[in-house]
């Protein structure tokens, strides 16, 4: 479709024109790059930042024409996005869905339209699983699983309970589901362990705070254990509430948290925090890479789990290498 009709329809939606430059070669025929439809669900943590800025650059470097678009946490503006990538015929679409349930209308009208889809990040809760071509997405379940693990062997030696408050990401995600599910199919079979409150904080700073200055609200410091919570940012917001209040991350009350960005690996270094579960952002050259692959009609694996590390208190930190985010 002509890029001048394409860009009088796409005023909310910013498109990154790759120059495909860098290649390098001569006397190549000139191709007509591959037209990229991406809705990122949200700009609402670290992690998700540098997943935007990873995608966005592995299209430059891949030569591919990506439409970019932020739903700021609306799976409606999801919807709508991927409605205009529909109707501008782009080679393919991909989105971080921001929720599990709700895609099986628009993603059949994609697949109606022939175009193909990849899942990024998170999950979708559907029957009908010839919506999407492929997912590339993190192992969440196991994810909570090793948080669970952690407290298993850290209070292996310890009698009496250990009381839990855990801090959830958005409602109704995958992550949020499978770090919650991981974590309590392994504590469950401890009576130990108990936790006595959870809340959703939609992966934000803010609401780590919000929720922590709630919680020192009904409990006295010395009735929490640990602090579960489903991402960096709203770790960060608690700890600040906590050192506002004279508790002493880490050593008061054990922290694990999940994602692993550089200010977090520097508590854990620091003793401010025990745990941290890695949760790898840069999958932007793989997502590339199955776009060109699911456009030249090659068969690619339906599910691909991005490798992740778990590190804690007991690592070598000298074998944490610098995150860049
Ligand atoms: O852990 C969190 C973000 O979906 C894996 O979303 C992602 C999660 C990530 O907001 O920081």
């Amino acid at each position: 479709m002509n890029w001048l009709i394409r860009l009088v329809l796409s005023l909310s939606i910013i498109c990154i024109f790759a120059c495909g430059c860098g290649s390098g070669k001569v006397n190549q025929p000139a191709e007509t790059p591959i037209v990229l439809g991406y809705s990122q669900l949200g700009d609402e943590s670290t992690w998700r930042t540098q997943n935007s800025h990873s995608i966005t650059e592995a299209a430059k470097k891949a030569g591919i024409q990506i439409m970019f678009d932020d739903a700021m946490q609306k799976p409606e503006n999801q919807i709508k996005a991927i409605r205009s990538f529909i109707a501008y015929k782009v080679d393919v679409i991909a989105f971080s869905p921001l929720v599990e349930t709700g895609w099986d209308t628009v993603l059949g009208e994609a697949k109606k339209a022939g175009i193909p889809v990849i899942i990024v990040d998170r999950m979708i809760d559907t029957r009908d699983d010839s919506l999407y071509k492929t997912a590339i997405i993190s192992d969440f379940y196991r994810e909570g699983r090793s948080a669970g693990d952690f407290l298993v062997e850290k209070y292996k030696d310890v009698k009496h309970t250990i009381n839990i408050v855990e801090i959830a990401g958005t409602v109704d995600s995958t992550p949020a589901i499978g770090r919650h599910d991981g974590f309590m199919d392994i504590i469950e079979g401890d009576p130990k362990f108990q936790v006595i409150f959870t809340e959703d904080g939609d992966f934000m700073l803010s609401k780590g705070r919000e929720i922590m200055r709630e919680v020192l609200a009904r409990f006295n410091p010395d009735q929490i254990d640990v602090l579960y919570s489903h991402n960096d940012d709203m770790t960060f917001g608690a700890i600040e509430v906590m050192e506002e209040n004279g508790i002493e991350p880490g050593q008061d009350i054990a922290i694990i948290s999940v994602d692993a960005t550089q200010r977090i690996v520097d508590y854990l270094k620091a003793g401010d925090v025990n745990c941290v579960i890695e949760c790898n952002p840069n999958s932007g050259p793989q997502v590339m890479d199955l776009a060109k692959r699911i456009v030249s009609g090659e068969d690619v694996p339906k599910t691909i789990y991005i490798p992740e590390q778990v590190f804690d208190e007991n690592t070598d930190f000298s074998t944490i290498a610098d995150r860049g985010y």
